[in-house]
């Protein structure tokens, strides 16, 4: 019998980030960022909500990190916000939004949860936009670097685990759009894809560059994270065929070749580089060095994926070719979750993790899932309960994939499900629930799901249950 035990020091824990929980946008001194921008402009996001008040959070927390000690997880995602730090994105400190992550981070500690503080969830501070355009500039590369290393010197004494930025592709390629205004994300329209490629590659600098500032700034010993939201190729069926499909495949898919290729390895996928041809950002002298920063673990964001199968005479989506492989659409009536892009692919854990070490070529790297998870269209019954038996049977399904991963020698040392409870899902607004905690957010009550029952006893038993 299989019982899908974890190793015993396997990470369970929880995500979130600032703007999609806290609220609070205007108060101890944050200035916007490009979200309250963005959010506030009628018809960007679903029903025109905000992250104004989201979970209220910021008053909360409290309350929330008693509830994730009920859950029995012991190490807890969160992100810093941009704006509350450095209200205008460089220049003055604002003391009184370091204090809020000191009072927060000091809870955790009291309850015995560990700190996992990502630098940047994409809440960057509107001031920067309207100064040079946010991520079109490398000065946001440099200001990012300078806010981080003022944080890490004065919460560097607390917090030991950093994530560099969340997700590149999302607030880069999302939000800068070739001749049309972005729709899911704040950004400006651009002429070139050039120009949106260099959005990423100017994250990717400003990820190379934070790693340094912590380094210089933490007081001790530190371990610093990249978290990227990978696209997943995943072999039809595991033939040795499709699965070198699979791995060929993985260069080309989404901006993989563009950014956990030169994070990890130092250099652009070389087949990303042909294909784009003119359209490949510029590299200046020394960026790759700086992007390529030795870092002690990748956390990847796996919610889904793309299945690929091997075919001779397949033409590529870029340009004409004939690379043996091809991506396959969904069939109508694929099974998903409450999202249109969320279709339900447990194995997309196992070889998202497979990739880094076969394609991307490192094995040596510790790796953890810092997000996975999904919506549902979750209703508080008669009985005052939230019965969200999808959620479990989702989520029981992607943690038997992580398994796998590890009794394949895979090195997988945690898993951080999101979200530790509904919150602002960014233009979907409040209408998408990822929480295991249902929130009403007109009385800011939190109900724990079914789904955080079952996760408390994963976790007590470590084990898939
Ligand atoms: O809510 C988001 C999160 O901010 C980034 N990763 C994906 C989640 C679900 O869409």
């Amino acid at each position: 019998m299989n019982s899908y035990k974890f190793p015993d020091d396997f990470m369970w824990g929880v995500a979130t980030s600032s703007y999609q929980i806290e609220g609070a946008t205007t108060e101890a001194g944050r200035k916007p960022s490009v979200w309250d921008t963005f959010s506030a402009n009628p018809g960007k996001v679903l029903h025109d909500d905000t992250g104004a008040v989201a979970c209220d959070h910021y008053h909360r927390y409290e309350t929330d990190i008693k509830l994730m000690a009920q859950l029995g997880v012991k190490h807890y995602r969160f992100s810093i916000a941009w704006p509350r730090i450095i209200p205008e994105g460089r220049g003055k400190v604002n003391e009184a939004g370091i204090d809020f992550y000191r009072r927060l981070v000091d809870c955790l500690h009291q309850h015995n949860i560990t700190p996992h503080a990502t630098l940047f969830h994409w809440d960057s501070p509107q001031a920067l936009e309207d100064l040079y355009g946010s991520w079109r500039s490398r000065e946001m590369a440099k200001d990012f670097a300078d806010y981080v290393s003022t944080l890490v010197s004065m919460l560097g004494d607390r917090i030991t685990n950093w994530m560099t930025i969340n997700e590149i592709p999302c607030f880069t390629h999302l939000a800068y759009a070739v001749n049309s205004d972005p729709l899911h994300a704040p950004g400006t329209r651009v002429e070139t894809q050039k120009e949106v490629w260099q959005t990423s590659h100017n994250a990717l600098l400003a990820h190379g560059l934070a790693t340094q500032a912590i380094r210089a700034a933490s007081p001790s010993n530190c371990f610093i994270s990249l978290v990227d939201n990978i696209s997943v190729t995943v072999p039809i069926s595991e033939t040795p065929e499709n699965i070198k499909a699979a791995q060929q495949a993985f260069h080309l898919c989404e901006q993989n070749g563009g950014i956990i290729f030169p994070a990890l390895t130092g250099a652009y996928s070389p087949a990303l580089l042909e294909s784009l041809g003119n359209a490949a950002p510029d590299i200046q002298s020394g960026d790759l060095e700086i992007i390529h920063q030795p870092i002690d673990s990748i956390g990847l964001n796996i919610y889904s994926g793309t299945y690929v199968q091997a075919r001779d005479n397949a033409i590529h989506p870029y340009r004409d070719r004939q690379p043996g492989y091809e991506f396959l659409s969904f069939p109508v009536g694929y099974p998903k979750m409450y999202m249109p892009w969320l279709n339900i692919i447990p194995e997309s854990i196992y070889w998202g993790i497979r990739h880094i070490g076969e394609t991307v070529g490192r094995k040596d790297l510790p790796l953890f899932i810092s997000e996975s998870g999904c919506a549902a269209q979750d209703q508080v019954n008669h009985q005052d309960k939230v019965i969200d038996t999808d959620r479990i049977m989702y989520l029981r399904q992607y943690f038997k994939a992580a398994h796998r991963a590890i009794s394949e020698g895979y090195p997988l040392k945690g898993y951080f499900v999101w979200s530790f409870m509904d919150n602002f899902e960014w233009s979907y607004g409040y209408d998408h629930r990822f929480g295991l905690v249902y929130i009403d957010y007109q009385t800011q009550q939190r109900l724990p799901k079914a789904s955080f029952d079952w996760y408390r006893q994963c976790i007590s038993q470590n084990r898939v249950v």
